[in-house]
């Protein structure tokens, strides 16, 4: 069987199959992908461990997937096209050998520094090509990888770190984003004084802002590379991986507490990133796919390096923003590499359609055959503007609904295959079985009816374990619903039987297509000494999708409001990042909460909405007369 599905007749058939016979199906599709050994055994699973094996017994390694086994026919061709955040700095080209020459030389740079396979390795670099090279160097030797993302504070790397007992970083002196250069390298030497697993970082050169370099534990990366290949030889074998060796760790948001560790492994993520890819977006040979994510998200993993390289993609990389220097920037990327496919955000594009059609004006959008949107619901205007501004109505595009927990693309639609409807993800791949259930675990049957979203069998790219914490990964995930993976997400499957998410159902934020849980932000805002208590929920906004709305009671002394709500977004800033910043900030003198001290959010969050009228029964709070004061005071 062949990866791309070509009719939506074609789609029917090939996903009652996968129904009915996954583990064929399964198989079928991993023959498309090079094995050193195959499997014994396809699937074994059980959702209350959770335990879940794909591919048992087989041996590979995921860089011979996406470099090796091009070399013979498209070593010659782009497999990353790179371009600079600074238009007038020049792009980059990396053909498909010389790819597979720096990651070798990497690969060697690492075990040079004593890495080797099972090692978690953290990096924390800008969009430059030697994220890829790092990421498929740390997969070459088997190395675990942990991206995150530039935007994080030193504290939050710091945690990421620990939890994982990194022994190496890999960073830049700094990075570029849109007008503000980022000292990655400062960021880096705050977090290791708490770090104490890490013994050595190599620091690419960037953005040339000195640095302070650590005797005995920094190396530049240019040093590194010169000291390998004056060995010559500029190969690295591939180390042969277990299927269910773990590929990587990603950080992600949940409703509690700090970030989990989502574990992806070796055979059924490639397997995974690689169909999706080849299906949603119909790759042909030879067309320009850029998708306009960070390597620091799961989309950047799937669907800028994995996905794409195993199918001998050319892949474009954006270091930038959409906006800088001008909102046309994406518009002239599209125009200079004559882009096929766009995969990007809603928040990406309710931002660029704010600044009218000005920017748009004289861009050639002629190549554009396909585009994708992730990350967040996209609302109806958003969906439109992009079809007809972008697409020319010719494109066809693709909702696509997924989480860092799926590794790719679970529902939505096949490019120019299966319908379209706007502001639905509409249907889900092969090998996906999604339900509906409501609060008591009932799965709701047939169409027109909305409930909370669950998978009810295993798919090769979902995650295996959080990392050090499999009970919170059975509890957060396989515990709500039984043998069900739960998503967090709310759902409607309309009269056609077409899905629509709606959001999340648990306390975790969508902030411009960034994971954000409430806990999270209160725990931060709950650091200033100020603050005694504060309550964070999500809020409709209109470039974010979510906003982030803050309720803060502060200490009894004199407080100048103006200085104390800076310096809370400072704290954020220091303890998250930038992107936790609440955008609203209420100070108020007490919480609406239970006679169990349980904060009622339904409340604070219909406040934050504007809809103060209807908040529902406030009889069982605990003192009724703050709900009155909470109004007022709204933003
Ligand atoms: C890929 C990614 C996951 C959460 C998920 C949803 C929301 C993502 C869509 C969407 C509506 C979409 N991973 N979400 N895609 N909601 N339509 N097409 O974003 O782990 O960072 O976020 O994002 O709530 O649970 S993620």
């Amino acid at each position: 069987m062949s990866l791309q599905i070509k009719s939506f007749d074609n789609y029917k058939r090939v996903y009652d199959y996968s129904v009915k016979e996954p583990e064929h199906f399964w198989a079928d599709i991993a023959e498309n992908f090079q094995w050193r050994k195959k499997w014994d055994k396809v699937l074994e699973w059980n959702f209350k461990d959770p335990d879940i094996k794909w591919f048992q017994g087989a041996k590979l390694n995921i860089t011979e997937n996406c470099i090796d086994r091009h070399l013979n026919t498209l070593g010659e061709k782009p497999a990353i096209i790179w371009e600079p955040n600074d238009p007038e700095e020049s792009h980059r080209v990396l053909t498909y050998k010389q790819l597979h020459d720096k990651v070798c030389q990497f690969a060697n740079v690492l075990k040079n520094n004593g890495i080797e396979k099972g090692d978690r390795v953290c990096i924390y670099l800008p969009m430059v090509p030697e994220l890829a090279i790092s990421v498929l160097a740390c997969a070459r030797i088997g190395a675990i990888h942990s991206v995150v993302f530039g935007g994080f504070s030193a504290q939050s790397i710091a945690d990421r770190i620990n939890d994982a007992s990194c022994k190496l970083v890999i960073t830049a002196d700094g990075g570029f984003r849109g007008n503000k250069d980022i000292p990655l390298k400062a960021i880096i030497d705050d977090a290791l004084v708490q770090c104490q697993s890490v013994n050595k970082v190599i620091v690419l050169t960037r953005s040339r802002t000195p640095v302070s370099m650590i005797k005995g534990r920094d190396v530049w990366w240019e040093d590194e590379i010169r000291k390998v290949e004056t060995l010559g030889n500029p190969v690295c074998p591939a180390e042969e991986m277990d299927a269910e060796d773990v590929l990587f760790i990603l950080y992600t948001s949940g409703s509690t507490g700090k970030p989990k560790g989502v574990v992806h492994t070796t055979a059924g993520y490639m397997v995974y990133a690689g169909y999706t890819f080849a299906n949603v977006f119909q790759y042909q040979p030879g067309e320009v796919y850029f998708c306009t994510a960070d390597i620091g998200w799961i989309t950047g993993h799937s669907y800028i390096v994995y996905g794409p390289l195993s199918q001998g993609a050319t892949t474009l990389m954006f270091e930038g923003i959409p906006t800088y220097p001008t909102p046309s920037r994406f518009w002239d990327i599209v125009e200079k590499y004559k882009v096929n496919i766009l995969y990007t955000a809603p928040t990406a594009i309710r931002s660029l359609m704010s600044f009218g059609d000005e920017p748009l004006k004289g861009k050639d959008f002629s190549s554009i055959k396909k585009l994708g949107s992730v990350g967040e619901p996209i609302n109806e205007e958003a969906w439109h503007w992009f079809d007809e501004k972008i697409g020319d109505k010719k494109a066809p595009i693709a909702d696509t609904w997924w989480q860092t927990e799926n590794g790719g693309i679970m529902i939505s639609p096949i490019a120019g295959v299966t319908p379209t409807k706007p502001g639905y993800a509409t249907l889900p791949l092969p090998g996906i079985q999604p339900v509906l259930v409501d609060e008591n675990g009932k799965e709701l049957e047939g169409n027109d009816v909305s409930g909370n979203l669950c998978i009810k069998f295993p798919w090769p790219g979902m995650l295996r374990t959080t990392y050090g914490d499999h009970e919170r990964c059975r509890q957060t995930y396989f515990s709500t619903y039984e043998n069900m993976y739960f998503t967090g997400d709310g759902c409607l499957r309309d009269e056609d039987g077409y899905y629509r998410i709606t959001g999340r159902v648990d306390d975790v934020l969508n902030v411009s297509g960034h994971r954000i849980g409430t806990a999270e932000v209160e725990n931060a805002i709950n650091m200033h000494s100020d603050v005694v208590e504060s309550a964070v929920v999500g809020y409709p906004h209109e470039i974010k999708g979510q906003g982030v709305y803050a309720y803060v009671i502060l200490g009894q002394s004199e407080h100048d409001p103006e200085l104390t709500r800076k310096n809370i977004l400072q704290t954020v800033t220091r303890i998250i990042g930038a992107i936790a910043k609440p955008d609203k900030i209420q100070f108020v003198s007490g919480l609406p909460k239970t006679r169990s001290g349980k904060i009622m959010r339904r409340i604070l969050r219909k406040i934050a909405e504007g809809e103060t009228a209807n908040l529902g029964d406030t009889s069982t709070l605990l003192d009724p007369a703050v709900v009155d004061e909470i109004k007022t005071g709204a933003l």
